[in-house]
């Protein structure tokens, strides 16, 4: 691993990919890589794209990706696809309409399948734009479908949201779930160059109207065009606004201290079940919960003595730091 850091420094992105891997795979030197890559990251910046399929998503950030690029900005893309059965595996479709970028050194794009996630969405997610991030980009943008509740938490971890609509059947705001409405920084109403957007833009701001007073930010609502670029550049700037909102009261400062002791906590928990989980199975534990299910200790009495037995048997092994973090 230690060469492959060496190479992921260097700026290889080949390592990149290959580091990403590690983590998607949870792989057992994962806790360690994310160790060693941390002080390098909180650099980036993070912009979610979110939408529904066939909005326009993966063909935007491409385009905002060469204004990004204009700006002598790097980028790095996060798609995640639901219909991509494989980790790692870049859709076809994506590769495609991304194809301006393949050859700039610039970019980088990767895909992630939902299921192939062993970690769940969200965490892995996270930790895979850790590595975009430490790795050197000025921007990672996440591209996630706003369908389930897996992908709507993604967004949680984007500085800005872009919420893309599009005047297409069906995609009039009243058919949009309410949660996606309320995460946009910025609303994006693409395929501009078709009719109706006009109409999906007004009805956007008559939304934003109702609740004009209970809000600092106001989200504005950008049409663009993947197809003539109309916008994209407005759009960026509209991204940049919000991000100087964010800095220039505090916001994002707090927010990402708030989100760093989350993910240490985050970190606790999921130790900790994996710990439990380790002892669930046999021994001190397992008589517990067969004495549970026969209805001899009450669930609350076992808990108890099953935290207070597992805590004591990882403190024999205090010093031995695999007993945690394998
Ligand atoms: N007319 C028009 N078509 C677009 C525009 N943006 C994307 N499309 C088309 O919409 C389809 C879905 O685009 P894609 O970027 O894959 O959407 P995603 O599923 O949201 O990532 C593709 O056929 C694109 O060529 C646009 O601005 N105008
Ligand atoms: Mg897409």
């Amino acid at each position: 691993m230690q060469e492959m850091l060496k190479r992921f420094w260097a700026g290889e992105q080949r390592a990149l990919a290959r580091l990403i891997s590690v983590v998607e795979n949870e792989m057992p030197e994962k806790d360690e890589l994310l160790r060693q890559l941390y002080p390098r990251t909180g650099n980036a910046y993070i912009l979610g794209v979110t939408g529904s399929p066939g909005a326009g998503k993966s063909s935007l950030v491409d385009r905002l990706t060469s204004v990004i690029r204009e700006k002598g900005e790097t980028v790095g893309i996060v798609a995640i696809d639901p219909t991509s059965p494989f980790s790692g595996g870049a859709l076809l479709g994506d590769r495609i309409r991304m194809q301006e970028h393949t050859l700039d050194k610039g970019v980088f794009i990767r895909s992630m399948g939902t299921r192939g996630s062993l970690g769940g969405l969200a965490k892995t997610t996270k930790e895979v734009v850790k590595v975009v991030d430490a790795f050197g980009m000025d921007w990672v943008i996440i591209e996630t479908v706003g369908v389930g509740q897996a992908e709507m938490d993604v967004m949680y971890i984007a500085d800005t949201t872009v919420v893309v609509l599009t005047p297409g059947a069906g995609d009039s705001i009243q058919t949009i779930k309410a949660g996606i409405m309320e995460i946009a920084d910025v609303f994006a109403v693409n395929k501009c160059d078709l009719p109706g957007a006009d109409k999906v833009a007004t009805e956007v701001e008559m939304m934003l109207d109702l609740q004009r007073d209970q809000v600092k930010w106001r989200p504005p609502v950008v049409k663009t065009s993947s197809v003539s670029r109309e916008g994209v550049a407005d759009l960026l700037a509209d991204v940049e606004k919000h991000r100087d909102y964010l800095q220039d009261n505090g916001v994002f400062a707090e927010r990402r201290q708030q989100r760093l002791r989350n993910e240490a906590l985050e970190i606790v928990n999921y130790q900790w079940q994996r710990l439990v989980r380790r002892q669930m199975s046999y021994g001190k534990v397992n008589e517990l919960l067969n004495s549970v299910a026969a209805r001899e200790t009450d669930p609350y009495s076992a808990a108890a003595s099953i935290m207070e037995w597992i805590i004591e048997q990882s403190g024999l092994k205090k010093n031995d730091q695999v007993s945690l973090s394998q």
